[in-house]
């Protein structure tokens, strides 16, 4: 099975085609991570550029994004694989108006995978929610926005967690496609993580 047929059916939008691909690569013995990155990765970032382009549209980048959870979902056992100590508690969420869940989804996979507790709390998640799982026990709070304009409510949840008297009791990380570390420093987020893995690196980081 090749990468690049994996990478094509996503384009495409074929979710079948796209399991059988992930399949048949794992049983060939393909890296994981070699599958992830070269093809349901790199995949989606086509379409983000041919969205751009005013070649795809919403429902092809939905059909697209649907392939690649499937894709992802094969994947799964794989990622979290190895996990067994409990390495601290995190809760994640895409903020208020924003939808995306790909990226916030592999992020709490590998966390998963490397022994965390993660309670996702799924998308469009406002502030209060992001209080309450601090006030549940969480240690890190997980942000992802791939909107520049749901970027904002990063902020207001900082200012959420400041205002429930409980800044100093939990860490902060954020990512997303539009974050940046400067993105980070200018709101008081404790860490930014371009990708998954190094979204795992940061959480140790920030729990040691
Ligand atoms: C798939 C997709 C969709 C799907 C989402 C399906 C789903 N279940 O997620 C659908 C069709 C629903 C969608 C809708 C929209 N989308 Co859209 N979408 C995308 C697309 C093509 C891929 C995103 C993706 O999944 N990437 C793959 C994952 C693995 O990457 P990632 O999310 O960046 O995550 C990685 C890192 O960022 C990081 N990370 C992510 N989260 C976190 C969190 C933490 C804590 C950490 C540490 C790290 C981290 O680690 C991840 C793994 O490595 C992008 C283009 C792109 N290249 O980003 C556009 C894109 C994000 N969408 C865009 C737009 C405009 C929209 C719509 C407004 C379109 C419309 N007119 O309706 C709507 C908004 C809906 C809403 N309210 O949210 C624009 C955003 C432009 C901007 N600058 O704001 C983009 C960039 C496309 C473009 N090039 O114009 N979209």
């Amino acid at each position: 099975m090749s990468l690049e047929k994996i990478y094509q059916d996503v384009i495409d939008g074929q979710a079948s085609a796209v399991e059988a691909g992930v399949k048949a690569a794992l049983a060939e013995g393909i890296a994981p991570d070699d599958i992830l990155r070269k093809a349901l990765i790199a995949a989606m970032d086509e379409v983000g550029t041919r969205f751009e382009e005013g070649e795809f549209f919403v429902p092809e980048m939905l059909i697209a994004a649907r392939a690649m959870q499937t894709g992802l979902g094969v994947l799964k056992p794989q990622l979290v694989a190895g996990g067994i100590e409990a390495a601290g508690r995190v809760a994640i969420g895409t903020v208020q108006g924003d939808l995306h869940d790909i990226g916030k989804n592999l992020v709490a996979m590998m966390l998963e995978g490397a022994g965390f507790e993660v309670n996702d709390l799924g998308v469009d998640v406002g502030s209060d929610a992001f209080v309450k799982a601090a006030q549940d026990g969480a240690q890190v709070i997980g942000m992802s926005a791939l909107l520049t304009t749901t970027m904002s409510n990063m902020q207001k949840t900082i200012a959420a967690l400041e205002a429930a008297g409980l800044r100093d009791k939990v860490k902060v990380v954020i990512g997303g496609a539009p974050v940046t570390q400067a993105y980070a420093n200018q709101i008081g987020a404790d860490a930014f993580a371009p990708d998954a893995s190094s979204a795992t690196r940061r959480v140790r980081e920030l729990l040691a």
